[in-house]
């Protein structure tokens, strides 16, 4: 009942509208699904994803050849395994590919695989998917850290920070929280409607108007979080993606215009910004190889969130390493970024232990696919980013936890920030 009998792949598209890897995962009389998600400010060191690069009938961004090595290659190797044992399938895939990056099969078809089979175990096991990670019992949601102002790579505005961000830090249940980003974001776009911007969105759903300096749109997300009725810090935190790596040129970083500063005047900058507009999360705030620089953030900062997400890439060496040289005190977590679930409870796992915070996130070319949901409440993830409440792509992995949390009733609690 429990082995594999094939693995079927299929192309579909993510919500860029670009192809991507759906795997199917079959066993006797069953079957299970998973869509691999696709970044757009990618880190160098993040495991490779395989695309028809060649092939200009879909502009080189077709997965065909990635899932004929799915249906041929992978789904021999796997039949017969035991969809319980995460662990072995999924060494079984890293060593059939063989390569630091999984440059030959591409973490994209590994990684669909490999959720499949977790979604499928879980299921044959009739439990619900956020019960077969790391966690067996006193569940906890996740604070929501909501992308409400899209810019750098995700729209085309001019804004030189990629994510503005909402936790809402008061909600006493993730329903709470929902509620208060709800409200934030409605009178945001009433404050970007009245001065006679734009409220379409970017790739992650949050606003992305035509507005090309950080102070305009933190200022716009102060006063959305004040007509609100919420204090700014305290209620509600403002948090930043600054994704450095595409802001920075010969050790100099342009975080507010095209002028680039030294890493001491960048510093400066994040002081400034943290003091004005309370922001308590920067992810990225410096480029992946520059750890000194991270280093002397870290040592000018007080209870603020740093989190390393091109920095770590959820590889296990290079968290290592920023643990080492005291880089941040937070990891943000994407599986397709090193392209297995085991690679990533094991990430996970040591990034507790050493004290950081776990970040689940999304990419910014997601899917339906809400396994990221689940796997925040089964690793006792302090946060989740899954962008705005716009874009049924984001918006499914919101409504999957407020499911989790009516099903958990009595017993949800919500993990600690601080
Ligand atoms: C990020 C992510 C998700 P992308 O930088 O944190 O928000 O963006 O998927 O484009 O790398
Ligand atoms: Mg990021």
């Amino acid at each position: 009942m429990s082995k594999i009998i094939k693995v079927k792949a299929r192309q579909v598209f993510d919500s860029r509208g670009n192809p991507t890897i759906e795997a199917e995962v079959f066993i006797k009389n069953d079957s299970a699904k998973a869509i691999c998600p696709s970044g757009a400010s990618t880190g160098t060191y993040e495991a490779f994803e395989k695309r028809d690069y060649k092939n200009k009938k879909y502009f080189g961004k077709s997965v065909l050849g990635a899932i004929k090595l799915i249906n041929l290659k992978i789904s021999k190797k796997l039949k017969g395994e035991s969809i319980h044992n995460q662990e072995k399938i999924d060494s079984i895939m890293i060593n059939l590919d063989g390569t630091r990056q999984k440059m030959k099969l591409g973490a994209n078809s590994i990684l669909a695989v490999s959720m499949a089979v977790k979604k499928i175990s879980a299921k044959q096991k009739k439990i619900p998917l956020y019960k077969s990670f790391l966690v067996k019992k006193n569940f906890k949601l996740p604070y929501p850290l909501m992308n409400i102002i899209n810019g750098g790579a995700h729209a085309n505005n001019g804004l030189r920070i990629q994510e503005f961000m909402i936790r809402p830090d008061s909600a006493k249940s993730f329903t709470d929280a929902m509620r208060i980003c709800f409200l934030v974001i409605k009178n945001l776009s009433k404050l970007i409607k009245n001065k006679r911007l734009s409220t379409s969105v970017g790739d992650e759903g949050g606003f992305a108007p035509m507005i090309s300096n950080n102070k305009q749109a933190l200022e716009l997300i102060v006063l959305a979080i004040k007509k609100s009725g919420f204090i700014n810090g305290k209620d509600v935190s403002i948090c930043l993606d600054v994704a450095a790596n595409e802001l920075f040129k010969k050790n100099k970083y342009s975080i507010h215009s095209k002028n680039f500063l030294s890493v001491d005047k960048t510093i400066n900058e994040y002081k400034k910004m943290i003091r004005k507009y309370k922001i308590k999360s920067i992810e990225d705030p410096f480029a992946e190889n520059d750890w000194i620089a991270w280093n002397k953030l870290m040592k000018s900062v007080n209870k603020v969130q740093i989190v390393g997400d091109d920095l770590y890439v959820t590889n296990l060496e290079r968290l290592k390493k920023g643990f080492l040289n005291i880089s941040s005190n937070a990891i943000l977590i994407k599986l397709n970024q090193i392209g297995t679930v085991s690679e990533t409870l094991e990430v996970i796992k040591f990034a507790q232990i050493i004290g950081f915070k776990t970040v689940i996130s999304h990419r910014s070319g997601d899917s339906e696919d809400t396994f990221i949901a689940d796997l925040a409440v089964g690793t006792n993830s302090n946060q989740i980013k899954t962008g705005s409440l716009a874009r049924s792509e984001r918006v499914a992995k919101y409504n999957q936890l407020l499911r989790i949390e009516e099903e958990l009733g009595k017993k949800a609690r919500m993990n600690k920030i601080h």
